[in-house]
């Protein structure tokens, strides 16, 4: 099934240079960017994108540090896009990301992970809508 997922550059990547690699590694993927903005994120806004993380005890961290400074987000778009990001990703803690993920190559700590990906359709949904309306996603 074609789908689309929603990724960020984490600030912890932009601040590093490394906008132009993680894109290339998502291209050779053969994931389709369908949009793509660079934004500065307000801790309130942080907060409202991670909410779902409100009450786990990395939620003022986390929000922080995505507060801290410019992300680069993105849709994605191809055949089982969600799952194959999350795949390319690499897990969440970089220690535990397998060789030729992103977090591997270019993860700092189980925070400073470099990229997002959504974990679900429904979840895509509402994280897309969150930074991009309709007009500035390429059909
Ligand atoms: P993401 O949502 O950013 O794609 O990452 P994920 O699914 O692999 O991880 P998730 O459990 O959704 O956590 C969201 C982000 O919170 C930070 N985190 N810190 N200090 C900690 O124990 C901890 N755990 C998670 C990471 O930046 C993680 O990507
Ligand atoms: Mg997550």
């Amino acid at each position: 099934m074609v789908e689309r997922t929603l990724s960020i550059i984490k600030p912890d990547a932009v601040q590093r240079n490394l906008v132009g690699e993680i894109l290339t590694m998502i291209q050779k993927a053969g994931l389709k960017i369908v949009a793509l903005k660079m934004l500065y994120l307000t801790k309130k806004q942080a907060e409202g994108f991670y909410k779902v993380h409100q009450d786990k005890p990395f939620f003022d961290s986390l929000t922080d540090f995505m507060s801290s400074g410019p992300i680069v987000v993105s849709v994605l778009e191809g055949e089982n896009a969600i799952e194959n990001y999350r795949k390319l990703m690499g897990a969440t803690n970089p220690e535990n990301a397998e060789e030729g993920t992103i977090r591997k190559k270019f993860a700092l700590d189980i925070e400073k992970n470099s990229v997002h990906g959504s974990d679900s359709i429904e979840n895509a949904k509402t994280e897309i809508a969150y930074f991009f309306n309709e007009l500035e996603i390429v059909g």
